[in-house]
């Protein structure tokens, strides 16, 4: 079972997101535990303060260190496990399918959520911290980003997912986004099932799917597919004519 710590300002915000669907069930079968801690709690002063003006003036507020490494050092001393302590924010190294991978390896993590401007530099020095961010935009929070990082490492906890998902093809699981899915009905306001995949040749629907991919790719992140290409060109020495 993979421990998820996170300590967030405002835990009721995960209320809904941890008791639906797959985490609901990763967690009752106990394949996950997520132990939510209030930062707050760890304040020292009566008015319960943790943020504070920037060093070097500039709007906003900034996350203090005492009552964040205090709630920390309180929550790493509840499991002995050694937990990967990951700061939530824009500066960090981005969320992807690969580190979800990673990270769902895991006995331990520990998530830590900002709010603010941010979090006061020496949290991440003191804690030894890594950064990931999910994605090139500003959240009011980092307890979004909690949940993002928290539903892709379960749906790849063996066990977590029936058979009605399966995470064997998900998009980028070969370095491609996914080939475009169809369902019952046969025909749809004029719209048609590609011939191909109500062939029954699953040879041809292997090679149709895998170009269809392709193309997908190429239409919306090219990005991936000069890394796919560098990938198989890599691991097959001469560039590999894509069927
Ligand atoms: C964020 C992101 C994010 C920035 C200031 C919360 C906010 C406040 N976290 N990926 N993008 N965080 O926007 O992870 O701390």
């Amino acid at each position: 079972m993979i421990r998820i710590d996170v300590l967030t300002l405002f835990g009721e915000m995960f209320d809904s997101p941890l008791n639906f669907s797959i985490i609901k069930r990763g967690r009752q079968s106990g394949l996950i535990d997520i132990v939510l801690s209030n930062i707050r709690d760890f304040a020292k002063d009566s008015y319960k303060k943790v943020d504070d003006k920037p060093y070097g003036g500039g709007a906003g507020m900034v996350l203090m260190c005492q009552p964040v490494l205090d709630c920390l050092e309180h929550v790493q001393k509840q499991d002995a496990r050694p937990g990967r302590v990951i700061l939530l924010t824009p500066q960090g190294k981005k969320f992807d399918q690969p580190t979800a991978k990673e990270l769902a390896a895991q006995q331990r993590i520990i998530l830590i959520a900002g709010h603010y401007e941010g979090f006061d530099e020496r949290i991440r020095i003191a804690a030894g911290a890594e950064e990931i961010s999910i994605g090139d935009y500003v959240l009011s929070g980092g307890e979004l980003p909690a949940m993002v990082i928290i539903d892709a490492i379960v749906r790849l906890l063996p066990g977590a997912l029936g058979d009605e998902d399966s995470a064997a093809n998900d998009s980028f699981s070969d370095g491609l986004l996914e080939y475009p899915q169809y369902t019952r009905p046969e025909e749809f306001k004029g719209l048609k099932v590609p011939d191909v995949l109500l062939s029954g040749n699953h040879k041809e629907i292997e090679k149709w799917r895998k170009r269809q991919a392709i193309e997908k790719t190429n239409e919306n992140r090219p990005d991936l597919l000069h890394k796919y290409k560098k990938q198989s060109r890599d691991s097959n020495g001469a560039v590999k004519k894509i069927q």
